[in-house]
């Protein structure tokens, strides 16, 4: 009797907790909706300039976020915002700034209004740009607006746990325990179904299955990719059929998928408590392929989907609409003799719901408005203080009835305003003058931070701040390979950073195609030197994930011309972290790969001009030998920003000398090194090219020419202390020489030494290149002799320039 009693009242508290959960979910799906709908409107009336929303996709969103847990990892794309409401990490007054583009951080911290509407992410460090304890928050990557550019990131994110659940120490040691609790995280990924067409996806879902990572892949089927219809995206017209083949079985590895519709609540439950079960405990991937999602207003403000959609489709997708569903179902319990809410109930909750999110709205417009009124109001007050005697005063005062009478002025609109008076009032030094130019002054500064800051990290341990701590070498000098050093300066580091993981094609067991990481794999396991598939693009997304989780991987891409299949995940993604969350997160990953002059076209590439112009806010390291690479490893692990290193594919068989502090000597960034001083004229050079140089400048001396010989070493930063225009300032003659395209990474330098380093002004000749021809280098001996700058046409460019300077001592040579 006494226990009947017992377990009826457990069930009425179940029953209590489980209706008020519901309720909860009902208001949450009603306001984010709400938010949807206004959020169109404020676009459409020129408050926002573009809005891409997540109605349709609120229910699944609400399901899965019952799973989410402190220290699991979203990465996602622009229709999460039910997500990453319920996940607690945005609210509407955030979701409406983020939409006007409000430049606080702390009203707008996804991205501080550098993204449009609907680009999610969490702070994940603090002020000073160190890291937060990601296990007391939920967290979200920084969403990019590329289709499927979220996947390779997503893969990192997933085997960050496998890593830290596997890694023999990190899990004891202290700080790692704000980045893992036994490698439990979930990484969660959520695509839209035409987006699955893209590369990127089947890249990532492929390399999760073969490793094995906790993730937990959601498809938010819709039925089309802005207007083309699923049919025409994928095989079957089905995700999880055209995958069908990934699924595992008792046999095999695989993934789990499962497949659920959008507007059921209580299937979308389940499926998400199943799948987050499986993926948490047996770090098995999982697919949830969520079908019968729609979208009420369409793709986005920029067009309208009647012009796409059958009038039956747009019929279903009002009936099969999530939220009037989950009303349905709530109501439906009725029938059974339960009452979960009435229908007057849930009115009442849209009711409060489009009020509330009504409130948040205005209150976000206001915020916005009065940030910029403060520098609308300092502008009136300067315009207005043009005294009568000053020729502008008229125009001053015009202008300032003017701009007092527009309604939500934006900055621009002030500084036109401004900037159009300095314009015509030349030459004046009034006062009046004096503080519009201080106005626009202190404008333009603060615009570098609200729009130009964080290209790079702006933590204590930024690059910039790690100085060179020189090679030591032994007295006797013992010479080795190139190989050889890096592999010694790879084992110090994997001995005394146990985070530091090192992972490519090859990599693994053979210890890399040029033997640069050879035996470590067997010193160190699998885990920490492993072999991937030959997918550059996942490669890197590894590499971001696991960066972004405290880890510092090295991903290896095996040579510098297939780092064009990386390099748009490099771009928009790794370059853009610290800058698109304006130092909300960070990704220090460390690219290396090995190019320059070898044999053939697609070993030989030097696209340097691609790389420094697609990738600002990567460093890009150009060493010339493999101690100056080591150096550089050693300097970027210090640091906590992303960087390419690019070996000299032609140096693993060099000889170079041993030195003795492994691990530990570094390299200044954006420090050239004068490798041979002289007076007649500068050769600027780098990576392999740089060598031949050096061999140029022995013979030129000996013809009576005396070369300072600089090696650049970074280009990306490039000469930070101008070094190369003070050496111009004394030779007064210039020679670039690279092996990429012309016009390449030449005209780069060329621009940073003769322009922002005014060199122009030192020079008695024309400033010249040479670069490689502009088709790819052809195959062996003779093909690289008369595809890439060689000895002789360097030698022979520099007597040209001689004899341009003073004929008479230097003849032509032909
Ligand atoms: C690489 C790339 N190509 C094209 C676009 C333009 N674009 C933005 S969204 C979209 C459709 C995506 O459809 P789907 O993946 O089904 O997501 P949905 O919007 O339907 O949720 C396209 C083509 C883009 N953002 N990125
Ligand atoms: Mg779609």
């Amino acid at each position: 009797m006494a226990k009947d009693k017992a377990s009826t009242t457990q069930d009425q508290l179940d029953f209590n907790s489980f209706k008020q959960q519901v309720i909860n979910d009902y208001r949450l799906a009603c306001i984010s909706r709400e938010a949807s709908l206004l959020g169109r409107k404020e676009v459409l009336t020129g408050k926002a300039k573009f809005g891409i929303f997540g109605d349709g996709k609120e229910l699944a969103q609400i399901a899965l976020a019952k799973q989410f847990q402190n220290g699991d990892f979203r990465s996602g794309y622009y229709r999460d915002q039910t997500l990453m409401m319920a996940i607690g990490e945005l609210n509407v007054d955030q979701y409406f700034a983020g939409l006007y583009a409000h430049t606080d951080v702390n009203i707008e911290p996804q991205s501080a209004g550098r993204q449009m509407g609907g680009h999610y992410s969490t702070r994940n460090l603090d002020a000073n740009g160190q890291w937060k304890n990601l296990m007391a928050q939920k967290n979200s990557s920084a969403d990019i607006s590329p289709t499927a550019g979220q996947m390779p990131r997503l893969l990192g994110l997933a085997q960050a746990s496998k890593v830290y659940r596997e890694h023999p120490t990190l899990k004891e040691l202290e700080y790692f325990k704000n980045f893992t609790n036994g490698g439990n995280e979930v990484a969660f990924g959520t695509i839209g179904d035409a987006s699955t067409s893209e590369g990127p996806f089947w890249e990532t879902m492929n390399a999760a299955g073969v490793l094995q990572v906790p993730m937990v892949m959601s498809v938010w089927d819709d039925g089309y990719g802005i207007s083309v219809p699923r049919e025409l995206q994928t095989t079957k017209g089905s995700i999880s059929e055209a995958l069908a083949g990934f699924q595992r079985n008792s046999e095999k590895l695989g993934f789990e998928i499962l497949v659920t519709k959008g507007w059921d609540y209580a299937h979308l439950c389940e499926t998400y408590e199943k799948a987050v079960q499986i993926a948490r405990t047996e770090h098995v991937p999982v697919l949830v392929h969520v079908k019968e999602v729609n979208q009420p207003q369409g793709h986005s403000t920029s067009g309208s989907h009647e012009r796409y959609k059958s009038p039956e489709r747009l019929e279903w997708e009002s009936t099969f609409d999530c939220v009037v569903k989950f009303k349905e179902w709530i109501l439906s319990f009725a029938e059974k003799g339960l009452v979960l809410a009435s229908s007057e109930d849930l009115e009442s909750i849209e009711k409060e719901a489009k009020e509330a999110v009504r409130t948040a709205k205005n209150n976000a417009w206001q915020a916005f408005v009065a940030d910029i009124q403060q520098d609308k109001d300092a502008l009136l007050a300067i315009l207005n203080s043009f005294s009568s005697a000053h020729p502008l005063h008229e125009t001053c005062s015009l202008a300032a009835q003017q701009l007092a009478k527009e309604k939500d002025s934006i900055r621009r609109d002030l500084l036109q305003v401004a900037r159009a008076i300095l314009r015509k009032s030349l030459g004046d030094q009034s006062p009046e003058r004096q503080a519009l130019v201080s106005w626009i002054a202190q404008i333009q500064d603060k615009a570098q931070d609200r729009y130009s800051s964080h290209l790079h990290s702006e933590s204590a341990q930024r690059a910039a701040a790690i100085a060179t701590i020189p090679v030591q070498y032994a007295p006797e000098q013992q010479l080795e390979d190139g190989r050889i050093i890096l592999r010694e300066n790879y084992r110090k580091l994997l001995e005394t950073r146990p985070e530091v993981l090192v992972f490519g094609e090859d990599a693994g067991k053979i210890g890399g195609v040029n033997q640069s990481l050879e035996g470590l794999q067997e010193q160190f396991g699998a885990l920490r030197v492993s072999d991937t598939g030959i997918r550059e693009c996942t490669i890197i997304g590894q590499g971001i994930g696991m960066a972004m989780r405290g880890l510092r991987p090295i991903a290896e891409i095996q040579y510098l011309d297939y780092l064009l299949y990386a390099v748009q995940i490099m771009s928009d993604d790794l370059a853009t972290v610290q800058y698109r969350t304006k130092g909300g997160q960070k990704a220090p990953l460390i690219v290396s790969t090995r190019g320059h002059r070898l044999e053939g076209i697609w070993h030989s590439g030097s696209p340097m001009g691609m790389i420094i112009n697609s990738l600002r806010g990567i460093h890009v390291c150009v060493p010339r030998n493999m101690t100056k690479a080591a150096a550089f490893y050693n300097t970027l692990l210090q640091a906590d920003e992303p960087a390419l290193v690019i070996e000299p594919l032609n140096g693993y068989r060099t000889k170079e000398r041993m030195p003795l502090n492994f691990g530990e000597f570094t390299q200044a960034l954006g420090v050239p090194e004068i490798v041979k001083e002289g007076s007649d004229l500068t050769l600027v050079s780098y990576g392999s090219t740089f060598n031949i140089c050096e061999l140029a400048v022995a013979q030129l001396e000996e013809l009576g020419i005396s070369v300072e010989l600089i090696d650049a070493q970074t280009l990306l930063p490039f000469d930070i202390h101008h070094m190369i225009g003070a050496s111009v300032a004394k030779t007064n003659a210039l020679l670039i020489v690279d092996e990429d395209v012309s016009s390449g990474a030449s005209a780069f330098m060329l621009d940073q030494i003769l322009v922002k380093q005014g060199a122009y002004n030192f020079l008695d000749s024309a400033p010249q290149t040479m670069a490689a021809k502009d088709h790819r280098p052809a195959y062996g001996s003779d093909g690289d002799y008369f595809s890439k700058p060689n000895l002789d046409d360097i030698i022979e460019k520099v007597l040209d320039m001689m004899h341009d300077l003073d004929p008479e001592s230097f003849p032509k040579v032909y």
